[in-house]
């Protein structure tokens, strides 16, 4: 398999809206990232995605851009930026950014021109439709609810916006619009940033016609991921890779919401036509997918150890799999897949840090940092739960206590509670009011606290780093052959790495319970090393394996 410095990566992701506020007035910014990037250094990434940091009127904050090239605000100025970018590179940690063009916001001077006049130069840059019926032109629904089709009196015309109704979709079948967003990807990588991720690149390329689309059972609309892996997507990327990114040494990462097996080995193939990798949702949607989300259910452990194992098994040596399970738009995977304890957290970091691919740590998932109790709809801010919400319970279809807890459970702000950095006011993220309230716990979870506890999530996800990327087991864990063991297990998660003469033995015992499992025949051996564990001791492997609740153990064998 081909090496590479992005597959040999762990990248942490930062919301810069809630890691560092540096001057008090409770949103974050980029002098607080730049403060805190020792930090950074010292959990060993070496390379950060930041979510998008343009100017923006922050209706979706920041997925919605009015200037690709200018900064936000409320973040601070492009010289903010290049000092950013070059304290980052003098630690050796590169910086990619976040890149949204499957819509701008309707606050950009592209879209302000596009809806002026039905005879402006840029009237084809987005998506507009006269009304079919006296009526929307389809059935589509929005990600963040209602119609994805908003009225435009001025032109009197409908415009598409799969996500809310300030973020216009671009029209990437217009050349122009292609050229547009080449040119300015390429300013970016002139400037020395280290890649890309390419939010919903997935949808860009719309269903020829727009044509109507199922609607599901208690749904309004049809849903908004009816655009995903449209018709011309790898042509576009393909185009974008031979006029930008083959270019550059950068990294590239897709977000493909909808994307499936086949398409995935077309994204990140290893001809290098398209992307790097991209990040599938088949996993983060076992509990209940984009369009089911609010609901309180478990994942089952066998269902999720069979999806990873697909995606470990049908990428390998044909693309390359992103790892993770936290981001700025899932719920904590401490609350989700662990009980809140540290020793969970230890556990679901070893099962996804000993797989192949490029490892994603989400800010505050280093801590342990667990979701928030919001309490009423007044605390959210995040538009996707406060609009499902109030449509869901307006329209009679859900009622306001029950849905309030499954918003609890799984809306987006309980990744994006401020960054916990110490027991101080507002957990030292800001001396002034934060934007989205602190989570209670920050007493007991923040960074000097594990800091100064050589058992904490902190060092735990330090030393898993480590191993990946300066240890003698490197190779075996970014390039090694997986082999999923015990699939019916409803409890442990256990599989193998194996490369060249180097075999290791991951056991992950996801459950709350006590649990002893009979290993296959020469699954164990003899144990060379024990390369991390989360207990005291690890297992004894023996015929059967003793494990305690959430304990977990990478052996060489
Ligand atoms: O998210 C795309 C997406 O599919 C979201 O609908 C997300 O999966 C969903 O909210 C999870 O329940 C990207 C960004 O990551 C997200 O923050 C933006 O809101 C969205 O695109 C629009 O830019
Ligand atoms: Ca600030």
């Amino acid at each position: 398999m081909k090496k590479a410095w992005w597959k040999e990566s762990v990248v942490y992701q930062i919301y810069p809206r809630s890691f560092c506020d540096s001057n008090g007035d409770g949103i974050g910014d980029l002098k607080g990232i730049t403060g805190k990037l020792d930090y950074l250094q010292k959990l060993g990434i070496n390379v950060i995605w930041m979510s998008p940091v343009y100017k923006s009127p922050n209706d979706d904050n920041g997925y919605d851009i009015a200037d690709y090239q200018a900064i936000m605000d409320e973040f601070g100025t492009m010289e903010d930026f290049d000092e950013l970018l070059l304290e980052a590179h003098q630690r050796g940690i590169r910086i990619v950014m976040d890149l949204v063009v499957n819509h701008t916001s309707d606050e950009h001077a592209w879209f302000m021109e596009s809806r002026s006049s039905k005879d402006n130069d840029k009237r084809d840059y987005y998506i507009w439709r006269d009304a079919k019926d006296g009526k929307e032109p389809n059935n589509w629904g929005s990600c963040f609810s209602g119609s994805a089709w908003e009225w435009d009196e001025t032109t009197r015309m409908y415009y598409l916006h799969c996500f809310s109704k300030k973020q216009p979709d671009l029209n990437w079948d217009n050349p122009e619009v292609r050229d547009k967003v080449f040119e300015m990807m390429t300013w970016w990588c002139e400037k020395g940033i280290d890649g890309f991720r390419m939010d919903v690149i997935s949808m860009i390329s719309k269903p020829a016609g727009l044509p109507d689309a199922p609607i599901a059972e208690g749904a309004l609309y049809a849903d908004c991921m009816v655009t995903c892996n449209g018709p011309h997507v790898h042509e576009y990327l393909q185009e974008m890779n031979r006029r930008v990114l083959s270019k550059y040494d950068i990294m590239t990462v897709g977000e493909t919401a909808g994307v499936t097996i086949e398409e995935a080995k077309k994204y990140a193939n290893s001809d290098g036509t398209e992307l790097n990798m991209v990040f599938q949702f088949e996993h983060v949607g076992l509990d209940g997918g984009l369009a089911d989300k609010w609901k309180k259910d478990k994942i089952s452990l066998p269902a999720l150890k069979e999806n990873l194992t697909k995606w470990q098994k049908e990428l390998a040596d044909v693309a390359w799999n992103s790892i993770f399970f936290c981001n700025h738009d899932q719920p904590r995977v401490v609350s989700r897949l662990g009980d809140d304890s540290p020793v969970s957290a230890k556990c679901i970091a070893t099962m996804l840090h000993m797989m192949q691919g490029t490892p994603y740590v989400y800010q505050g998932e280093e801590l342990g940092m667990t979701n928030c109790p919001f309490g009423p709809i007044e605390n959210y801010r995040d538009i996707e739960s406060i609009n499902a919400y109030h449509e869901l319970t307006e329209a009679g279809l859900r009622q306001p206590e029950e849905l309030l807890e499954c918003i609890a459970y799984k809306s987006r702000d309980n990744a994006r509670t401020p960054m916990q950095w110490d027991d101080s006011e507002n957990a030292g993220f800001s001396t002034g009011k934060p934007w989205i309230m602190v989570n209670p716990n920050y007493r007991e979870i923040n960074v000097e606290k594990e800091l100064a506890d050589e058992d904490s999530v902190f060092y735990f996800y330090q030393k898993l780093i480590s191993l990946r990327r300066r240890s003698q087991w490197s190779d075996v864990i970014v390039y090694g052959d997986y082999e999923l063991l015990l699939p019916e297990d409803e409890a442990v998660f256990a599989y193998t790495r194996k490369l060249g003469e180097q075999k290791l033995l991951v056991l992950c015992n996801l459950s709350d319970k006590d649990v002893t499992v009979a290993l296959p025949e020469g699954a164990a051996g003899e144990v060379k090393a024990i390369l991390i564990t989360n207990t005291a001791e690890a297992p004894e492997l023996a015929e059967k394996v003793k494990m305690t609740k959430w304990q977990c153990a990478v052996y060489e064998v």
